[in-house]
């Protein structure tokens, strides 16, 4: 063990520090519209350490970040993502799920996986690279360096969308990656284009969000 580093705050710098964090992070919009001017390769290796920082099961650390940047590359992922989505718009998604997308007015057409200027795909590891070692947690865990990603991203002035094109199985074969990692999300990256638009949406109240007992 270690003596933790910790920095302790007043209540008054708490308050002005959650408020500042609350009104960063309520500008982050998914964004679908981006502009393919480059990034800074070392910003996003700051952000994606920031992730790697995330807890996770028994500290397994249970992650592998693959940033992509090269155009053919990312051409042959657009492609194959399609091919995917193709299938989910014309069947597979059902009615229901459909009429759910609507107001966000997706479709099978992917552009922003070529414009935008990079990838970041975050696979799940089911277990080490040896099989004898177990990970715990996975899902949760990379659900946490992810939320951890998208605030560094934001933070940092970039924009970002989840993108899960469904089934993801593809990624694996064209980042070669191992038998024990899975797609878990598609990040592209970069800066919104000039006319980016967005739909209209809204967050819950806190009311209908938070309960509190005391
Ligand atoms: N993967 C598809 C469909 C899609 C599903 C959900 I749930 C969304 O919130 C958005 C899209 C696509 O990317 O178009």
């Amino acid at each position: 063990m270690m003596r933790l580093e910790f920095t302790r705050r007043t209540e008054d710098e708490q308050r002005q520090r959650a408020r500042a964090f609350l009104d960063e992070i309520r500008l982050r919009r998914t964004v679908r519209h981006f502009s393919s001017r480059p990034v800074p390769r070392d910003v996003l290796e700051d952000c994606i350490a920031a992730a790697a920082t995330a807890p996770s099961g028994a500290n397994k650390q249970p992650w592998t970040f693959v940033l992509v940047t090269d155009q053919a590359l990312k051409s042959r992922i657009r492609q194959a993502a399609e091919k995917e989505e193709d299938a989910f718009y014309s069947g597979r998604a059902g009615q229901r799920w459909l009429k759910d997308l609507e107001p966000f007015g997706t479709n099978s057409h992917k552009p922003f996986i070529d414009v935008a200027p990079a990838l970041i795909v975050l696979f799940a590891q089911k277990h080490g690279s040896e099989a004898d070692e177990r990970h715990y947690y996975v899902n949760e865990s990379v659900g946490i360096a992810l939320g951890f990603l998208l605030a560094a991203l934001h933070h940092a002035g970039l924009a970002t969308l989840t993108h899960t094109p469904s089934p993801m199985g593809f990624l694996s074969e064209v980042l070669q990656r191992p038998p024990n990692e899975r797609a878990y999300v598609l990040i592209p990256v970069g800066y919104p284009a000039d006319d980016a638009e967005v739909p209209v949406i809204s967050k819950k109240p806190l009311s209908e969000v938070l309960v509190v007992k005391e």
